[in-house]
């Protein structure tokens, strides 16, 4: 046997066995004893029992537009199936895919027209000091780079034409995308899922009758992009990525998908014997397969926000061949073991309402009309879901349309938006028990921290690092879009505070060493910039505005809005308990702490609201409604405002929140959901969850609606339904505090809390019956259910039960 030939047959035998779902591909490729296996039946793949009706998104028919299709993600790769019959596509995504390369966008201009801003501020000349932000202190250029679809994994069906008993639906358990339908005797069956541990996606074509598939697989290119057969059995799709407002396409890309078909009984040449380009350059057919195997991978050359020198025909080549000598079987156990390990942290019911199984998008449709909690179920696990397949460590983190956007130039880029969007992304991470779902967001930071010094030094003389209110790939954090929007310098001190966030959680005081760094950037970057503002003394941002929201000067440029000194407040307080934990800083300790005692405080308007600037401004603001609930920031994520330490700031945050209303954008009433929550409004929290995962806000493969398709919305809905069930800030461990009466009894095991614990419980009529609190040895726990408390420390075993006996909650 030559070494070509013996090559050749190592690949046959791992290509057949991984079609066939054969486990003896496991046998190592380099060894000749075994040569060719003979390809067996499919075989059922292990996975379990179709799981209740909360962990399965299922339809009747094929997904018609792109919010119909189901999403399956990596982390890095991501891929919208659309379950098509004649037809089927996968909307392909790869995490780097970006426009544009490493540019610097900042302003030499800027920091010469900062003094004239100020001054122009502190005169009460808005208009005037936006005019001069506008021509002076604007990056350049004044966008940033857009987030890119990858193309299509396209598979056609010759002579498909009708079919019967037609499902599709995604396991939110397993994170499989199954699609079924009968045709002329025969079963056809069609999978698909995204690989965190192989890094490829994998479909795979099956059929209860021997011989019975045919299909055509080719990668649909995006525009600029190319794609052609490579060999017998597999397509490759090459491009550049594109050049934007002036920055050049720096990137290349290619995705790679290869084929591989059993046909009992025989190999037919190098992937089946009717394998082949068969004349067309872009198609690999197979004909009268039992099984097929399409892996596909992709990536760019995208090495860091600086770097663009990665070979990304080597990654995709690498991935598939570790992938091939896998049998479709190792891959999907390996994927299913390892989405499980996460997924399975926390169950969560929440009650039945109709156990009748209704699909999906008919399920969130009447949800407005009855309660349905099983959809709420549905809709947290969902987010959860959505939250592991596009923020994994190694992964870009979850951009606006988190991994799945179809388009060159989708919605603000499908890019980070860092004065509320992303931060929002991570509010379920930690309280839904997915705290590694963080790290790319920490590797992002981590790179702003470069990028934003320099910007902090060109735009602002200052040290120290800042990022204004969007980054994206290349981590621009220069002010974008205009003075109304851009001028505001506290995104990166909010990403901090996200980041501090995680470490409250875990307590792990090796991430807070990784971390501390970054958040004393931040720090100092406002330890330079803060200026007092002429009327209190208080130290302020200047200039800055309270997220695109006008005041009454028709502009929203303005000095020390409530949201900033919120941030800032926490950001300073963090980075103390930070340096103590540590044990490091002294100094810079108590710098930080005279400067937060300076800050301005939250204040009480003449309505009794909360301020949303330094000025009484709020209700002749143009827009007395707006989405944003920027001030409320203290409320909710932060717990500068409780109902128990500062009663008067709870009511006036909820004045604000009732003069605001409750119709915004998905991302906005998720915000709301939240904030209510905080206040204890069991009901109002409730009825903006249901308007959140109802349509025209939630589309019927329950992507949120901004509109248009947001993701923050799911995930800020994640969080707020934590929120009804367990708050963990200012100390205390808050058991069901905002528990609605349509979720009269219920349970969930797995959501974790500050300061390290995990808890579960179940409730019955309205009322706690019994939790369990489980954290490290030693640790302290409060816990309150209603008027009612106990502290106590966590015993050798690591964990503790509470039940309510009357009118007191007692060990168990
Ligand atoms: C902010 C919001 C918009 C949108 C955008 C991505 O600018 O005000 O509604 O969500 O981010």
């Amino acid at each position: 046997m030559t070494l070509a030939t013996r090559r050749q047959s190592l690949k046959m035998a791992a290509l057949a066995a991984l079609a066939a779902g054969c486990d003896k591909a496991l046998l190592s490729p380099r060894d000749p004893a075994h040569g060719p296996t003979s390809p067996t039946p499919p075989s059922t793949p292990p996975l379990p029992s179709s799981p209740a009706n909360d962990l399965l998104l299922w339809y009747r028919s094929p997904a018609r537009q792109w919010v119909e299709a189901l999403p399956i993600g990596s982390g890095r790769l991501g891929a919208m199936v659309f379950g098509g019959v004649a037809s089927e596509r996968l909307q392909l995504n790869e995490d780097t895919l970006w426009a544009g390369g490493p540019y610097d966008p900042t302003n030499p201009e800027a920091l010469a027209a900062l003094p004239e801003m100020r001054r122009l501020i502190f005169a009460a000349q808005y208009r005037a000091a936006h005019d001069l932000a506008a021509a002076h202190a604007m990056a350049r250029p004044l966008t940033q780079m857009p987030y890119q679809t990858a193309g299509d994994l396209v598979l056609s069906f010759p002579g498909v034409a009708s079919f019967e008993h037609y499902r599709r639906e995604l396991r939110l358990d397993t994170a499989v995308a199954r699609t079924t339908f009968t045709r002329a005797g025969a079963t056809f069956t069609r999978e698909a899922f995204a690989s965190s541990v192989d890094h490829v996606i994998v479909v795979r074509l099956t059929s209860d009758k021997p011989g019975r598939i045919d299909v055509d697989v080719a990668l649909a290119p995006p525009e600029g992009a190319t794609s052609e057969a490579d060999g017998d059995d597999t397509i490759v799709l090459r491009g550049k990525g594109r050049s934007e407002a002036g920055i050049e396409g720096a990137l290349r890309y290619e995705v790679r998908a290869e084929v591989l078909a059993a046909a009992a009984g025989s190999w037919r040449g190098s992937c089946g014997g009717s394998c082949a380009s068969s004349g067309n350059p872009r198609h690999v057919s197979v004909r009268n397969a039992d099984s097929v195997v399409i892996l596909v991978s992709a990536a760019t050359s995208y090495k860091s926000y600086r770097d663009v020198s990665a070979d990304p025909s080597a990654a995709t080549t690498a991935a598939i061949a570790r992938a091939r000598i896998k049998a479709f079987d190792a891959l999907l156990a390996d994927h299913v073991a390892e989405h499980g390990r996460l997924f399975g942290r926390v169950s969560i019911d929440l009650g039945v309402a109709d156990p009748s199984p209704r699909p999906t998008d008919e399920r969130a449709r009447d949800s407005t009309r009855a309660d349905d909690p099983q959809l709420a179920a549905l809709y947290f696990q969902f987010g959860r879901y959505l939250l592991m397949s596009s923020s994994r460590p190694g992964s870009q983190p979850a951009n606006l349309q988190g991994r799945w956007n179809d388009s060159q130039t989708p919605p603000w880029g499908s890019k980070y938006t860092v004065n509320i969007n992303t931060e929002m992304n991570y509010w379920p991470a930690d309280r839904a028990n997915l705290g590694e779902c963080v790290e790319p967001l920490v590797a992002m930071v981590k790179d702003l921290a470069e990028t934003g010094a320099h910007t902090a030094r060109v735009h602002y003389g200052a040290r120290g690092w800042v990022t204004h209110h969007n980054t994206d790939l290349w981590r621009a954090s220069a002010p974008i879009d205009g003075p109304t929007w851009g001028l505001w310098p506290t995104g990166g001190a909010w990403l901090c505070v996200a980041l501090w966030d995680h470490f409250d959680y875990s307590r792990d005081e090796s991430y807070l060493a990784r971390i501390y760094p970054m958040m004393r950037g931040a720090a100092e970057f406002f330890l330079d910039t803060l200026v007092q503002e002429p009327t209190h003394g208080w130290l302020v941002t200047c200039p800055s505005l309270s997220p695109e929201n006008e005041h009454p000067g028709a502009v929203s440029v303005c000095a020390g809005p409530t949201m900033d000194q919120q941030i800032i407040r926490d950001l300073f307080s963090h980075c103390i308990e930070a340096a103590e934990v540590l044990g490091i800083d002294s100094p810079f300790r108590q710098e930080v702490g005279r400067a937060r005692d300076r800050l301005a405080p939250s204040q009480i308007g003449a309505a009794g609201q909360l301020q949303e600037w330094l000025e009484d401004w709020d209700l002749q603001a143009p827009e007395i409604h707006h989405r944003h609930v920027s001030h409320l920031y203290g409320l909710f994520p932060s717990s500068q405002i409780t109902l128990e330490e500062t009663p008067e700031l709870a009511a006036a945050a909820r004045k604000s929140l009732e003069i605001r209303g409750d119709e915004a954008t998905g991302w906005g009433i998720a915000w709301r959901l939240n904030l209510w929550a905080r206040l204890g409004q069991a009901e109002h929290a409730h009825g903006l969850l249901q308007t959140l995962m109802s349509p025209p806000r939630t589309y019927p493969n329950l992507f949120d609606s901004c509109p248009p398709f947001q993701i923050d919305g799911n995930f800020g809905g994640v969080s707020g339904i934590c929120e009804m069930l367990l708050q963990s800030h200012a100390g205390v461990i808050r058991l069901l505090p905002a528990l609605p009466k349509g979720w009269p009894s219920g349970s969930v095991a797995g959501l974790r809390a500050r300061g390290g614990f995990s808890v579960g419980m179940t409730w019955k009529n309205g009322q706690l019956e019994g939790a369990r609190v489980s954290g490290r040895p030693g640790a302290r726990a409060v816990v309150r259910y209603r008027e009612m408390s106990l502290a106590k420390v966590i015993p050798e075993g690591g964990a503790f039960s509470v039940v309510v006996d009357g009118p007191t909650l007692r060990p168990a």
